[in-house]
């Protein structure tokens, strides 16, 4: 059993991962946090109390952050959060998981410091609320197995095109590009989920049939649905193309074996056009960076787990 505590900001892969990692047999979840990023807040909060209440352990507490980001998402990709808060299934037994009135930095020193073992963190958004608990906190540090995160790109190319930036950062290391540098800064252990990985599984109608050829499973009509506000790859790359970025990076804390990963000096700037951008320098901060993914074995692993979920 390994201890994680999960940080998201409520986008569709982010609350889909909430649902498997409730779903996965290796993995003690010992909190949840949200924050305002790709999200509005609100829905997303109750979206993952939602979640719990329905799959998982009732009792595990979710809260909210109150930290802000340099760079806004775009609006429309913060509105998905609102569809999945609305979802019948969710909100057919009126349940909700508890609430905690402690900022998100707070719960996660908190949950990390009460745990006899060390705790693994996943970051599926901004590293915000990771930054400011280390700066407050430090002596958490010794109680962190390792921070797993979906952020950054070694790439040349990233997925932020907005004006003012030059197009070669990841967004969730460009909401709030200082937060990465202080995590960069620690000694904590990292592996990174790049966009190298994750460009490796776009959602495509394919894999939309799959989930719908086997919708009689609760869990996978819930995959399937959630998945229905995003468009699919289908003739090119666009800037709302969907890809399964963070449920691949929940999916390598469940099954390490999908991935391949190798050892990258890096640095961020987080500053002027480039900010965000993780690059490789020599005598930089050592991290490990997920490069390839056994595609099928990953859509074959997260729709088994869906499927333990039966109408
Ligand atoms: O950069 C990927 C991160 C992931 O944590 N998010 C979405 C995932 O939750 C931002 C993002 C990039 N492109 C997007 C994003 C898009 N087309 N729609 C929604 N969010
Ligand atoms: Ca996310």
């Amino acid at each position: 059993m390994q201890n994680v505590y999960f940080n998201h900001d409520g986008g569709v892969d982010d609350l889909i991962s909430l649902f498997l990692l409730l779903n996965m047999e290796n993995i003690k979840l010992t909190g949840v946090s949200v924050i305002d990023a790709d999200c509005y807040i609100e829905p997303a909060t109750f979206a993952s109390r939602k979640i719990i209440a329905r799959f998982g352990d009732g009792r595990l507490e979710t809260t909210m952050s109150k930290e802000r980001g340099k760079n806004p998402f775009p609006k429309d990709w913060r509105m998905h959060a609102f569809f999945m808060d609305a979802l019948p299934i969710l909100n057919e037994k009126k349940e909700l998981a508890p609430l905690s009135d402690k900022e998100a930095y707070e719960h996660l020193i908190e949950k990390v410091m009460v745990e006899k073992e060390k705790t693994t963190l996943l970051f599926t958004g901004p590293l915000t609320d990771l930054a400011k608990a280390i700066q407050t906190e430090p002596s958490i540090i010794d109680k962190i197995e390792r921070l797993v995160w979906m952020g950054g790109t070694y790439r040349s190319e990233g997925n932020v095109h907005e004006p003012e930036h030059d197009g070669t950062a990841e967004w969730n290391a460009f909401w709030d590009p200082e937060a990465v540098g202080i995590v960069f800064d620690s000694s904590i252990e990292i592996s990174m989920v790049a966009l190298e990985s994750t460009i490796q599984v776009p959602l495509t109608t394919d894999i939309r049939q799959i989930w719908a050829d086997q919708r009689e499973f609760e869990g996978v009509d819930f995959l399937g649905v959630s998945y229905a506000v995003v468009p699919p790859l289908k003739h090119f790359v666009t800037n709302s193309t969907y890809y399964l970025w963070d449920v691949l990076t929940t999916a390598s804390l469940g099954k390490p074996e999908l991935v391949k990963s190798k050892m990258i000096q890096t640095g961020v700037y987080t500053h002027g056009p480039a900010q965000g951008r993780t690059y490789e320098m020599e005598n930089g901060r050592p991290v490990t960076v997920v490069y390839d993914v056994d595609h099928d074995g990953f859509f074959e692993y997260i729709t088994s787990l869906a499927k333990k979920v039966k109408a």
